[in-house]
């Protein structure tokens, strides 16, 4: 049996480079509350991702949470979003008291589709939460002339858009919009096991998200309403290390990408959703949708035939966060149908840095297995029916 391909796997530095930031905080005894590694890193983010202020967070969930919670928005507003996500999405904005509207989204890359925004809004509306998602960027000027327009606040979900650039201009993903969030996640092209970041213009936000990070206290005279979400120094630690490399484990995921393109190019069934030509992409994910009328076999009978071949993708993003039982019933998916249809057919295929060519071979040729077989089983079933 070939070894067991998950989705994805953590980029890890060499150890020894670990290791000596770990020294440090060892010889300072200084392990969390922004000490100098986390300081560092801040500092390097800040360069690396060309932003012009970065606040570090235990998590990307935490940091969306900061970010809305953050602006003192009414109990009940409006925000208008995506059900094609992560879960984190939505209930950062339940969690900070406010409603989430589902926006559909564009079937070429996922986001959100900016010219049905305005229909959404009403007087309860305040702000809007794109998702740049698998790393692909939104449609941002669209979303900035619709908020200016209305007087809305724009936070991104930027968890999977680590140094993404936009070509035309070579604008970074974290200067868009007020507040961009990124995850830094064991499973994300950077890592800090579990780690996050929100970027943004208005340089008067850190000490804002200094205080909510840290229980809402910035003086002793000064506590407002917050939580405890603060990055220890081992985390950052990794961080400062995995950022040396990331240029790299960007390249190896390009090439893995790449590969895949060769291979299920020719794969009726499979329609490829890759980032548009307009952005320096960062590789973060490999989604495919499956079309079961051509490949031979639904999305959820590949994904338990895969398993056979020890190989484990994602089915990300299923279900719509607007079905998720917490909602109870509020939300219809029919109301999101690229959405719906998206989340019903679409598989992210094992990508990392370490996957190798072999794996990816190994992977597209158990997929081309899986299509001959059913279309084995389909020519027959088809026969037979003919004999009736
Ligand atoms: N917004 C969006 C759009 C997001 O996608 C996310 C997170 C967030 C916000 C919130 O950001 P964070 O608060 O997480 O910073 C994973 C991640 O936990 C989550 O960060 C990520 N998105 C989401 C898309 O995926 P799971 O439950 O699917 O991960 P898990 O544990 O099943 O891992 C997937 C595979 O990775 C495993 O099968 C094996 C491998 N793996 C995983 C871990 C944790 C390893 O090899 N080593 C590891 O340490 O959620």
């Amino acid at each position: 049996m070939h070894e067991a391909i998950y989705v994805t796997k953590p980029s890890l530095p060499p150890r020894e480079e670990f290791d000596r930031e770990i020294d440090k905080i060892y010889n300072s005894c200084w392990l969390t509350n922004v000490g100098n590694e986390h300081k560092e890193l801040e500092n390097n983010l800040k360069s690396y991702l060309n932003v012009k202020n970065l606040s570090l967070f235990a998590n990307g969930h935490l940091a969306l949470e900061a970010a809305l919670q953050s602006y003192d928005f009414p109990t009940g507003s409006e925000v208008i979003t995506t059900p094609f996500t992560f879960t984190s999405t939505t209930y950062a904005i339940t969690h900070s008291g406010l409603t989430p509207v589902f926006c559909d989204v564009k079937a070429d890359d996922c986001t959100i589709d900016a010219d049905l925004i305005e229909s959404h809004i009403t007087e309860k509306t305040v702000a809007i939460v794109p998702v740049h998602v698998y790393g692909y960027l939104c449609d941002t000027d669209k979303i900035e002339k619709i908020a200016k327009k209305h007087k809305l606040a724009v936070i991104y979900d930027a968890a999977h858009a680590f140094g993404v650039t936009r070509k035309s201009d070579n604008r970074p993903s974290g200067s868009f919009g007020d507040v961009s969030m990124f995850s830094f996640h064991a499973t994300k092209v950077f890592n800090t096991f579990e780690g996050g970041a929100l970027t943004y213009n208005d340089s008067a936000l850190y000490d804002l998200f200094s205080e909510i990070k840290d229980f809402g206290i910035l003086n002793a005279k000064n506590i407002r309403f917050g939580f405890n979400a603060k990055m220890t120094e081992d985390h950052a630690a990794m961080g400062i290390c995995n950022l040396r490399h990331v240029d790299e484990y960007i390249a190896k995921r390009r090439k893995w990408s790449q590969l895949y393109d060769e291979k299920l190019a020719g794969c009726k069934g499979i329609r490829l959703i890759k980032p548009s030509v307009a952005i320096k992409s960062n590789y973060a994910y490999y989604p495919v949708e499956i079309i079961a009328d051509e490949f031979g076999c639904s999305r959820d009978e590949l994904v338990s035939k895969l398993k056979e071949y020890n190989i484990f993708p994602r089915k990300y993003f299923y279900p719509l966060t607007s079905q998720l039982p917490a909602y109870d019933g509020k939300y219809q998916k029919d109301d999101t149908p690229v959405a719906a249809r998206l989340s019903e057919n679409i598989l992210t295929l094992p990508l990392y840095s370490e996957l190798g060519e072999e794996n990816v071979s190994y992977i597209c040729n158990a997929i081309n297995e899986i299509k001959r077989d059913n279309c084995k089983v389909f020519g027959a079933k088809i026969q037979c029916a003919s004999k009736l």
